[in-house]
């Protein structure tokens, strides 16, 4: 991890893993997020699946083994329980203590699920242990964290995930699609600042994993549409002149000198199902609001 840190650090174009936002305090702005009018995705998605939950069930057929990469808080998946019945869910995310509490809210409300955590950073490799079923799994992927990956990234994962399927396996998955400009930029700066804050507290996730003086103050949250890469961009933009230093590692910054902190790719309809297809899945079906702003994809393994 330090090592990684260090040589994003350094970099010529300094950057940041987007991973290192989730720190319990960045997993609560996170949240905040999701509650923001700014932040469209999450309600877009959430009025999806109510609105086509019984076609999304019936597209990943009864009885299916529920695979949550990036779980969270569960509530997504939890709020389609009622419509998929998985006979198994496994809920998998970087803090396994969050997806405990998480879980043992959820025991109570399905008894009849059989549920297990998971703590593991899927990202760069997916283990899935012999008590995992191997019947129907159903990778579950919301919320379009499928963009923060660049385009190959996004392929190199699903590929990686679709062999943890059997042929009878599946995805559903949330991809945020194109749309004005103006309001992919307010989405990712709110009025209230709470994507600032989300980005600016990355700085002080590293001070504390890698003994860095970063000081939070001396920084901006900066966040751009990059029209010829389809995506957000968001970066921390350095106020004044400063050297860093962290364990092993000191590097100077000059006032208006950027760390890119996050990418968040958005596609068209038909390249996010492109993506799925390239990664070896066969959609079934996309559903969209009427807008056409996030899409939900039901593909085959
Ligand atoms: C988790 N991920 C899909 C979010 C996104 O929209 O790219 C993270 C985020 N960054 C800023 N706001 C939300």
């Amino acid at each position: 991890m330090l090592a990684e840190l260090s040589a994003g650090l350094c970099a010529r174009e300094a950057h940041i893993s987007p991973k290192f936002l989730y720190d319990p305090l960045g997993s609560k702005l996170f949240e905040a997020i999701c509650e923001l009018p700014e932040y469209y995705p999450t309600r877009t998605e959430a009025a999806v699946f109510e609105r086509y939950g019984a076609d999304i069930a019936r597209a990943a057929g009864p009885g299916c083994t529920m695979i949550d990469l990036g779980a969270g808080n569960c509530a997504k998946a939890a709020s389609l329980f009622p419509l998929l019945h998985p006979g198994q869910y496994v809920a998998i995310d970087i803090s396994r203590e969050f997806l405990n509490e998480s879980l043992s809210r959820l025991r109570q409300r399905f008894p009849h699920i059989e549920m297990t955590a998971l703590g593991q950073d899927f990202s760069s490799r997916l283990d899935l242990p012999a008590s995992v079923s191997h019947a129907r799994r159903l990778l579950f992927y919301p919320g379009s964290s499928i963009g923060n990956f660049t385009p190959d990234g996004a392929r190199a994962f699903l590929k990686r995930a679709r062999a943890r399927c059997d042929i009878d396996g599946g995805l559903l998955i949330g991809i945020d699609l194109l749309k004005d400009e103006d309001t992919l930029a307010e989405a990712y700066d709110d009025a209230l600042g709470v994507t600032a804050a989300f980005n600016l507290n990355v700085l002080r996730h590293v001070n504390a994993l890698a003994g860095a003086d970063f000081d939070v103050r001396g920084w901006r949250h900066f966040a751009f549409f990059n029209r010829g890469e389809s995506r957000i961009e968001m970066h921390l933009e350095a106020l004044r002149p400063m050297t860093v230093s962290w364990a092993g590692g000191s590097r100077s910054f000059a006032r208006g000198d950027r760390i890119h902190t996050e990418n968040s790719y958005k596609y068209r309809k038909s390249a996010a199902v492109g993506l799925l297809e390239q990664s070896g899945f066969q959609a079934t079906n996309v559903w969209t609001d009427p807008d056409e702003w996030f899409a939900v994809i039901h593909a085959r393994a």
